[in-house]
């Protein structure tokens, strides 16, 4: 017997064997190797520190606050998560749409708030996760687990293949704005004012708050809430839900993820049209808050050439390489079948 064989499934090379459905050839091996852990004791001790900050801070969010810190939290939120979303992610990771200079401008002052390091460097590894995902040079490889995929992958340092490939990357849109680099060459000045300063001044000086509940609450609990929603896109979203649209791919499709990300958690859909400004397929606006944000500024132009993908590409692809869960929105949905339409109950019908 050759030393790669596996008598289990009958494939011969184990690297046939490790694909999520059973040797599709052309499907990456979704197993990371080994490749020794060297930790990051700054990233691990100020994480800690920010999360049991942030248990403090709920507390106090429920027990002690007053209730217009408990709002500011929240606006800072969706700001914040605005920020990653219409800015960070759609806009400049993936460039499916364009926006004027005063939405960009809007969107770097969120995004600055959100403290997830500078858009820039947020799209450089957004765009290595897209191309290499799963594999060793996707920055949160969700192949080495759910804690690495949600925290890990930020204590410890990036995987060589990773800086290696990523040289390969395209990050000229990004430079060629000055107000990316602007934020990119001040962040170290303009996010800790943005992310912690600011956020505990204003509750106190505005409705008399005090200094304690304004720092766990608007700053350490909200951040570190943001910060968790966004990674449970990379974790719980590469690991739990659908694949109607590919489903050789990890992402899925968790609504509940969805709900509290602004509409990104639909990413079984994502990976497959990452181009797609909606990042769903259904304009599910009511949890799809960040669609309903760009679609304003499209209203007057600052959001425009929004992309997204046509119902017979997205109908070809399901058929092909859906995992058979793509849900019907309701009568006559593109994948409502003739045969259950014309055996439908109606009462008074009234075709145009
Ligand atoms: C944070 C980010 O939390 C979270 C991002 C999540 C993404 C989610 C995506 C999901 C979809 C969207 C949904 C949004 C939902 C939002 C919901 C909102 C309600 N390509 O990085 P270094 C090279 S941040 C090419 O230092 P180390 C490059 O030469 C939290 N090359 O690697 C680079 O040099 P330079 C706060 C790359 O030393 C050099 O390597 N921030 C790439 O291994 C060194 O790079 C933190 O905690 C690449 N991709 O350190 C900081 N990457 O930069 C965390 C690297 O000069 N980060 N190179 O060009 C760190 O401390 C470090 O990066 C490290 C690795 C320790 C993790
Ligand atoms: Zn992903
Ligand atoms: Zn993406």
């Amino acid at each position: 017997m050759a030393p790669n064989s596996s008598d289990a499934n009958g494939v011969l090379f184990e690297s046939d064997a490790a694909t999520p459905d059973m040797a599709i050839p052309n499907t990456p091996v979704m197993k990371a190797d080994n490749y020794p852990k060297k930790f990051v004791w700054r990233n691990i001790i100020a994480f800690a520190y920010l999360h049991i900050a942030a248990i403090y801070g709920g507390y106090l969010f429920l027990f002690s606050a007053k209730w217009q810190t408990d709002v500011f939290a929240y606006i800072l939120y969706v700001m914040s998560g605005l920020g990653i979303t219409a800015g960070a992610h759609r806009l400049w990771a993936h460039k499916s749409y364009k926006a004027k200079w005063p939405l960009r401008l809007i969107l770097v002052i969120f995004n600055t708030l959100a403290f997830q390091d500078s858009a820039i460097d947020w799209a450089r590894d957004h765009r290595m996760h897209h191309k290499y995902s799963e594999t060793d040079a996707d920055p949160h490889n969700a192949t080495r687990g759910f804690f690495f995929s949600h925290i890990g992958w930020l204590l410890v340092r990036k995987h060589p293949e990773l800086k290696k490939k990523g040289k390969g990357l395209d990050l000229s849109d990004l430079y060629a704005d000055p107000i990316l680099r602007f934020q990119k060459k001040y962040y170290m000045i303009l996010m800790p004012i943005a992310c912690f300063v600011l956020p505990t001044v204003i509750p106190v000086y505005g409705w008399g708050e005090t200094w304690l509940n304004a720092y766990f609450v608007a700053a350490m609990f909200r951040y570190a809430f943001i910060l968790n929603v966004t990674w449970l896109v990379n974790s719980a979203a590469h690991k739990w839900g659908d694949k109607p649209y590919d489903k050789s791919i990890q992402p899925s499709e968790n609504i509940s993820v969805a709900i509290f990300a602004l509409g990104e958690g639909f990413h079984n859909y994502h990976h497959t049209f990452p181009w797609d400004y909606k990042t769903a397929e259904l304009g599910n606006n009511k949890i799809n808050f960040t669609t309903t944000f760009i679609n304003f500024f499209a209203r007057f132009g600052w959001a425009y050439d929004l992309k997204t993908v046509s119902d017979e590409i997205v109908q070809s692809r399901v058929k092909r390489t859906g995992d058979g869960t793509h849900p019907l929105w309701g009568w006559g949905d593109k994948d409502h079948s003739k045969e259950e339409m014309d055996a439908a109950i109606r009462i008074n019908p009234k075709d145009e």
